[in-house]
């Protein structure tokens, strides 16, 4: 297909926090590459493609060949591009801890942040329990919720910065960074796209 002649390409989807995580890998390793924008509600040949078994975004495509998982991406990016801005540390005792916490990002932070904008009732009460517990670290991996977290205090009537002060800080001081205010979408437009797609794909 002719969009995998080019050297690198980033298939993902609108306010998709994972890749996100991708987009800003790429913007700090000033990696230049081909966005294709996906539909996740109506899969692409390309898509199912390049990620036959999860058939989710983010997918980088490299010299024609994809590599999955946005965490996988970030490695892979972080050791082709090795000559500027590491993104993992060197020692191998930082390098397991970093993949600890996001591999925590990945499966905990998520899950819970979900549950918020999907659910309701008891499932909604512990994900807003679970969902500040699970709130730390990793830059890279977490940062995209952050422009998410309009959403769920929105959707779960709570505030994240009455719970994680220094959380929010954290996260102005990453905005500071042109990778990431320049790749984070706007808390509103996330708000309404999620709005519109819970009324038209969950029933309530
Ligand atoms: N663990 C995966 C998660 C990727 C993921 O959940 N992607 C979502 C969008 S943010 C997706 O493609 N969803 C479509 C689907 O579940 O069918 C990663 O880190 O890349």
């Amino acid at each position: 297909m002719v969009e995998k002649k080019a050297k690198v390409v980033l298939l993902g989807s609108g306010f998709g926090i994972f890749g996100m995580t991708a987009k800003i890998a790429l913007a700090e390793k000033v990696i230049k590459y081909k966005y294709m924008e996906q539909d996740l509600t109506n899969k692409s040949p390309l898509l199912q493609e390049m990620n036959p078994v999860h058939k989710k975004i983010p997918v980088l495509i490299h010299h024609g060949r994809p590599i999955c998982e946005s965490l996988i991406i970030v490695e892979y990016i972080d050791i082709v591009w090795h000559n500027n801005c590491p993104l993992l540390p060197s020692a191998l005792y930082h390098k397991a801890q970093a993949r600890f916490w996001a591999d925590f990002v990945d499966q905990k932070v998520y899950h819970a942040s979900r549950k918020i904008w999907i659910s309701r009732g008891y499932e909604q009460e512990v994900a807003k329990k679970d969902f500040p517990e699970s709130l730390k670290f990793v830059d890279v991996a977490l940062i995209p919720f952050y422009c998410w977290f309009y959403t769920y205090e929105t959707f779960g009537n709570f505030k994240v910065e009455g719970k994680c002060p220094k959380l929010i800080s954290w996260a102005k001081r990453c905005m500071q960074k042109e990778s990431v205010s320049e790749t984070l979408a706007d808390e509103r437009e996330v708000y309404v796209a999620v709005l519109d797609y819970k009324n038209k794909f969950i029933l309530n």
